[in-house]
């Protein structure tokens, strides 16, 4: 079975310094730069949000970051505007050695809907991308890094193992947001479903 390393919006916004910085998300990139080599097939996300997207907290007035709402798509975390689409935020660090002409999927493009996974929006149905990339060149199984472990890391996992692929996740190559509970929340989801920690 071929396997596929799939990072996951390793984005300046995410990194030290970053409206949305996740705790200590500058230390997956020299893991992830070791594990690049061993994979012939590199796949990317990339948090891509129009300004006033609808998971920005500017966006609902009267809201605190890291607060939440409910959207017609169902439960919304608001966050601090982050990875506005064409903006230095939106780059990805520029430490991480990408191979040339590894595929990007961006996800969380239109304005009313957000988007965690790299397989479906998060109203559930709509496709991204990632799984017909991925069957065009025969993937079966894929090991997933980068940022957030919570967040989008763990949504991509989950739909992956929906989808039918062996899913492995590296724990040293992840961070997390963790907020209210919801790191050790995304370990036990995906231990649930059958994706590998490693
Ligand atoms: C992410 C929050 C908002 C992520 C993206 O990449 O995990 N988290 N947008
Ligand atoms: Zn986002």
């Amino acid at each position: 079975m071929k396997t596929a390393l799939v990072i996951i919006d390793v984005q300046n916004d995410f990194c030290f310094g970053g409206p949305l910085a996740v705790p200590d998300a500058d230390a997956v990139i020299p893991v992830i730069n070791d594990l690049i080599g061993g994979f012939h097939h590199v796949f990317l996300t990339q948090d891509w949000h129009p300004r006033g997207h609808v998971s920005f907290v500017s966006s609902h007035p009267g809201h605190v970051p890291f607060s939440r709402v409910t959207l017609p798509a169902g439960e919304q975390v608001l966050w601090p505007d982050h990875c506005v689409e064409n903006t230095p935020g939106a780059e990805f660090h520029s430490a991480l050695k990408i191979p040339f002409g590894s595929p990007v999927v961006r996800k969380g493009t239109r304005r009313d809907i957000d988007s965690y996974s790299a397989f479906l929006e998060n109203d559930r149905k709509t496709p991204i991308g990632l799984d017909d990339l991925l069957r065009e060149v025969g993937v079966g199984g894929i090991v997933v890094a980068g940022l957030a472990t919570d967040f989008c890391v763990l949504h991509t996992a989950l739909d992956a193992r929906s989808l039918g692929y062996d899913v492995t996740v590296v724990e040293a190559a992840c961070r997390g947001i963790d907020t209210g509970g919801s790191l050790a929340a995304a370990w036990k989801q995906m231990a649930d479903v059958g994706v590998r920690r490693a």
